[in-house]
């Protein structure tokens, strides 16, 4: 989609920080960090939130947290741990209306709300 911030950014139309990328996914880090390693995931194709997952193949969530498990040894926090969250709709806080899991480290992140 020509007018999202996120399909411009995995097109590579908008620069940026790119950690990890396959043919389905791309990885770059959050422009507004929230922990020492915050890095967004983002399918390539268009996909509004994680509710509309159901409309695709369905490997493609399997392939998703797969690559997060990649990123996760990439970026070295996979034994430290990490935090892998997605906000779907208002109520969740998403603000960006293209799929995206937030995946946080590197430091202890305490409790979730
Ligand atoms: P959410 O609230 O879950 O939709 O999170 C959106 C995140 O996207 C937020 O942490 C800030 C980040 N973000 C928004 N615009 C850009 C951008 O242009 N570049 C990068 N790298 N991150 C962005």
């Amino acid at each position: 989609m020509d007018d999202c911030i996120f399909c411009r950014i995995a097109a590579k139309v908008i620069p940026s920080d790119i950690v990890l990328e396959d043919d389905d996914f791309v990885a770059f880090r959050d422009a507004q960090p929230k922990a020492l390693q915050h890095v967004l995931v983002v399918p390539r194709e268009h996909i509004a939130s994680l509710n509309d997952l159901e409309h695709r193949p369905e490997g493609m969530g399997d392939a998703l947290m797969r690559f997060i498990v990649k990123l996760a040894k990439e970026l070295g926090i996979d034994e430290s741990g990490y935090r892998a969250l997605t906000n779907v709709g208002p109520d969740g806080g998403q603000e960006v209306q293209h799929l995206h899991f937030h995946v946080l480290g590197g430091e202890n992140l305490g409790d979730v709300r």
